[in-house]
């Protein structure tokens, strides 16, 4: 059923030196541009400074996880947001990337403990994929960014009462671990694929 997400209340205090980081499919390029805006949005009418959030190009959404993966184990991230647009083709890939990003975007929450949201359009056409980007539908990537902040919040409300946790650098309590980062678009990823 299509809808907007509801808007999550957000705590009152958010510390500037948290920071988040975007992961952005750049197959369907247009529309994920929109996604990106508004997590963008999102992350500046929370208070987090531009400087703060941090965007990542991947080459589709099936690499989104592999990314966020990689971000989140840096540890410098209170939350990530992947985007992406999956429109249904002609062939089975459609279900591939848009089951294999859902699930390794949950897997990369659950596993590292930081907040990885899903800011994905998953749709049948290209109007409704622009309508979930921006359109009547709201902004799938915006409603990611809430949720991240909203997750990072809530982390932070559960962690730290007894004053343990409270020096990561990403606000999770998680101290970070490899420093695999991912700061560099993997080659190629640059490239633009056209909607099909
Ligand atoms: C191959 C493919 C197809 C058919 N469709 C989409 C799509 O609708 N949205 C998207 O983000 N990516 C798509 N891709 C690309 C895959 O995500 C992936 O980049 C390639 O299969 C290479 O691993």
């Amino acid at each position: 059923m299509a809808g907007r997400a509801p808007k999550l209340r957000r705590a009152a205090v958010r510390p500037a030196s948290l920071r988040f980081a975007i992961v952005a499919a750049r197959f369907n390029e247009r529309i994920t541009q929109r996604l990106v805006s508004g997590a963008r949005e999102a992350f500046q009418s929370a208070g987090v400074g531009a400087d703060a959030v941090e965007l990542h190009w991947v080459p589709g959404s099936f690499e989104l996880p592999q990314a966020a993966n990689h971000l989140a184990r840096t540890g410098r991230f209170a939350g990530i947001v992947c985007v992406g647009v999956v429109i249904r083709g002609q062939t089975p890939h459609f279900e591939h990337v848009a089951r294999e990003a859902a699930a390794g975007i949950r897997h990369v929450a659950l596993a590292t403990g930081i907040p990885t949201t899903f800011g994905l359009i998953t749709a049948l056409t290209e109007e409704q994929a622009w309508a979930r980007a921006g359109g009547d539908v709201g902004n799938r990537g915006e409603e990611a960014a809430e949720a991240a902040l909203h997750m990072a919040d809530w982390i932070r409300s559960i962690q730290g009462k007894d004053g343990r946790n409270r020096t990561s650098r990403n606000g999770t309590g998680r101290a970070g671990r490899s420093p695999a980062r991912v700061s560099q678009a993997p080659r190629g990823a640059s490239r633009s694929h056209g909607s099909r």
